[in-house]
């Protein structure tokens, strides 16, 4: 298992339709346990293929990461088939760190997809599971979380952190400081 690098806010893999997994064989399961490994190393309750730059439609999530126990959910093709209600939860992204806001969300979905033996399952989902659910399928569309912003609000929240961006790409950048002796 490995662990791979995150995808980060605007490459332009983030904003792009992934295409199926055709078949659910050991490459696959490597990608799935580096991800599964990726995403508790980060630590995030859930991360999408594009976010480790593989433009696939597979997801991990685990929405009690961090925790003792652990509930572990992998998506391959994962389709909402039932929607319900409306939920506002407050979101993060591991590819758009220190971004957090509000976002409404279907309350309750129905996710058909395949599982790690590429069996197909159903699954009911409420609260955080659902949130996170959506959250991923979106990435696997393109879509991320500031999409379902205001444009007010996404315009605040991309400048700010544009700002904490170019603040890190300086920090990393041994030739931006001083010279050396
Ligand atoms: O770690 C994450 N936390 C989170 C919190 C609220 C709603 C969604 C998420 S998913 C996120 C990890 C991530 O970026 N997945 O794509
Ligand atoms: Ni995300």
């Amino acid at each position: 298992m490995a662990i791979r690098d995150i995808v980060l806010f605007p490459d332009s893999i983030l904003t792009k339709k992934c295409r199926p997994v055709e078949e659910v064989d050991d490459s696959v399961r490597t990608l799935i346990d580096d991800m599964v490994e990726t995403m508790y190393d980060a630590p995030g309750v859930g991360l999408a293929a594009p976010q480790v730059g593989i433009p696939r439609r597979l997801t991990v999530i685990d929405p009690t990461a961090g925790e003792e126990e652990d509930n572990l959910y992998v998506f391959v093709n994962p389709e909402i088939i039932e929607r319900e209600g409306v939920i506002r939860w407050e979101e993060g992204c591991l590819s758009i760190p220190g971004v957090y806001e509000h976002v409404e969300r279907s309350a309750r979905v129905v996710v058909r997809a395949l599982d790690r033996n590429g069996e197909p399952f159903e699954l009911e989902a409420t609260e955080l599971l659902a949130v996170c659910i959506q959250h991923e399928i979106d990435h696997l569309d393109g879509v991320l979380f500031l999409d379902h912003l205001s444009r007010l609000k996404r315009r605040i929240v991309l400048k700010k952190y544009k700002k904490q961006l170019s603040k890190m790409a300086q920090q990393d950048d041994p030739n931006d400081g001083e010279p050396p002796d």
